[in-house]
């Protein structure tokens, strides 16, 4: 989709949900891989009301019908939940604003899927902790997330992107991504492929735990970045986990091991300076406290046992997703500039390998948390 129709088709989108103020302005709005993200803002009289516009990606989403029904399903059930302890249920969870139909998603007059959301107000959303107090909150809430939806019947929700945390299958399309080649990269990226392989073994652990039944299949978020969570911007205080996208069943050692993988490492996701790169253990461990708090004693002794490899896991299949993604000509993750794709793919390695070097350690660390 060209810039031109992005902007003509938005504009529609916005005559198509059912709010009662005038938008004053809408545009291109956070730090998301996945979805165009637009901030809507409102006049209404003298004061301001903000709203968060969304084209959802219908390439990632097959579904975007499907997965619009799992994020009604999903903020309808924590509405009640937030009611019930006395919580704000506009600031805790998201709240879908319908179309002037009654619906909670749009469709296009060329296809493509938008959705609208109230934007949770005095409340901030971060790329990078600013202390440890932001990723203990961010703990808390993603652990109690998981906590609220132990009661959700997990069997109404669709698998909105089938397969997404199975890391082995990823594997397979990694080394399909190699063998086809069609961008001509894989002989540049002979070292980086090289590494995943040698992992393998590293992809399979959580896996084949689930496999054997050792761990259970909770209702998971899937996709616990410091971005998908809202902070209150006076307190602190995580206040509302977003991007709901991926809520479906999974492992809570990789609901665990991708906020690690985000939020520990002491560089960007896409730092080109490698030196930067490190795993934080003093990040890691506040993370451990605050996700195992935020999860009330839900988890097992050996979920526990396992949050390292859940770290470990998550981090070689992110960054085996951003090199399939290199080696298949940038589809999936949004890019802004050449080689973004493989300079992820590198930062994700060189956390692999500082996690490798503090294996003990972190080790040492959940043991204390059992
Ligand atoms: P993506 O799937 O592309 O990551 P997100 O749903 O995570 O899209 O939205 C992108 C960003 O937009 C978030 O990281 C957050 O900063 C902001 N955002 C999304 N929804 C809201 C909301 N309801 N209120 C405030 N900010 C929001
Ligand atoms: C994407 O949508 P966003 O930016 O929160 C991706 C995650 C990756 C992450 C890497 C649906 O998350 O799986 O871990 O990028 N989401 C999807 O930054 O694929
Ligand atoms: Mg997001």
């Amino acid at each position: 989709m060209t810039r031109e129709e992005l902007c003509s088709k938005k504009l529609e989108a916005l005559e198509a949900f059912d709010f009662p103020e005038t938008a004053v302005s809408c545009e291109k709005y956070g730090n998301g891989h996945i979805n165009d993200t637009f901030l809507v803002i409102c006049k209404d009289g003298d004061k301001e009301k903000k709203y968060i516009l969304q084209r959802m990606n219908n390439d990632v989403f097959k579904d975007p019908v499907s997965l619009m029904k799992n994020v009604v399903l999903v903020t309808d059930y924590l509405r009640e939940q937030i009611i019930a302890r006395g919580g704000d249920p506009e600031r805790e969870t998201l709240n879908p604003v319908r179309t002037r139909e009654g619906i909670a998603y749009y469709k296009d007059s060329i296809g493509s899927y938008w959705r609208m959301y109230k934007f949770i107000t005095d409340s901030v959303s971060l790329d990078k902790v600013r202390d440890t107090d932001d990723f203990y909150q961010s703990g808390v809430a993603f652990g109690s997330f998981s906590g609220q939806m132990a009661g959700f019947d997990a069997s109404q929700l669709v698998e909105t992107i089938p397969d997404f945390h199975n890391t082995p299958k990823r594997y397979e399309t990694f080394e399909r991504a190699v063998e086809e080649d069609i961008c001509g990269r894989a002989a540049g990226v002979a070292e980086e492929i090289e590494f995943f392989r040698a992992h393998k073994q590293d992809m399979e652990y959580c896996a084949k735990a689930l496999a054997e039944g050792r761990i259970p299949l909770r209702v998971t978020h899937n996709d616990t970045k410091l971005n998908n969570i809202m902070l209150d911007a006076k307190t602190g205080k995580g206040i509302c986990v977003i991007d709901l996208d991926t809520v479906m069943p999974g492992l809570s050692v990789f609901d665990f091991g991708d906020s690690i993988r985000f939020g520990a490492n002491t560089a960007a996701e896409d730092e080109q300076d490698l030196s930067k790169v490190t795993l934080s253990l003093e990040l890691f461990e506040i993370y451990v406290k605050g996700y195992l708090e935020g999860c009330g004693g839900a988890l097992t002794e050996e979920e526990i046992r396992l949050l390292p490899y859940g770290a470990k896991n998550m981090t070689l299949e992110c960054g085996m997703r951003f090199l399939t993604d290199h080696l298949q000509g940038d589809t999936y993750f949004m890019i802004h500039r050449e080689n973004h794709n493989l300079d992820r793919a590198h930062t994700q390695i060189e956390l692999v390998k500082d996690m490798e070097r503090k294996w003990e350690q972190m080790r040492d660390i959940v043991e204390k948390y059992k």
